[in-house]
């Protein structure tokens, strides 16, 4: 997308993990919580299951006013009317997403270190994912944590909107923010919790 994108402060991951929650039932409760970015990420369903559940969740999100990414697959996130992709290292490059999701959309990039970070901002990603900051048991294979310091390194250098992630719960997000992160990615401390609704309060409260 043109122009300087605004992010909401906290950036909620519809990811079920093992709760058994269905993630529409999931992607609800966050958005009746106050959460008004979410990202989908379901690693282990196809294409046509991803679909099912982005076109459900799209027009909720919108209900809310809230921003809706899909982690992984630009097709997905055309197809499904969300507001773009989040991308891996190993997913399609920036150029490619925005030739499939058309110039409006907002694409971001996860990155782990300074040369990830500046190779993303070349490429024109919206924003880029900063982590792990805090060690995390949702992500397999996840990098060992960098601490706060990770953002405080590319926030000396990068312009553009960081999303830090890894391990964040309403204690940590504020020096995580305070690190110079624009938004608090969070999963397990919202989702692996009785009531996500109420933990997205919970960590909108804590947020300065
Ligand atoms: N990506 P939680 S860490 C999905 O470092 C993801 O790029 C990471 O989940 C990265 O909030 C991570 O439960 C896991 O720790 C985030």
């Amino acid at each position: 997308m043109s122009g300087a994108l605004r992010l909401p402060r906290l950036y909620a991951i519809v990811d079920p993990l093992a709760t058994g929650r269905g993630p529409d039932a999931l992607a609800a409760a966050l958005l009746a919580g106050g959460a008004r970015l979410l990202q989908l990420r379901l690693k282990d369903v196809g294409a046509r299951e991803l679909l099912a559940v982005a076109t459900a969740i799209a027009p909720l999100a919108r209900r809310y006013g809230a921003l809706f990414l899909v982690n992984d697959r630009p097709d997905v996130a055309r197809a499904a009317g969300a507001d773009g992709v989040h991308l891996g290292q190993e997913d399609l490059p920036v150029a490619a997403a925005r030739r499939v999701l058309g110039p409006g959309a907002i694409v971001g990039v996860s990155t782990h270190d300074l040369a990830e970070a500046r190779a993303a901002d070349a490429a024109g990603a919206d924003y880029l994912g900063v982590g792990p900051i805090y060690a995390t048991a949702t992500k397999t294979g996840a990098l060992p944590p960098r601490g706060p310091a990770l953002v405080r390194a590319l926030r000396a250098e990068i312009r553009r909107p960081l999303v830090a992630i890894g391990g964040i719960t309403a204690e940590t997000a504020p020096e995580v923010l305070a690190a110079g992160a624009d938004s608090v990615a969070m999963i397990a401390a919202l989702v692996d919790t009785p009531d996500p609704a109420a933990a997205v309060r919970d960590v909108l409260r804590h947020l300065p």
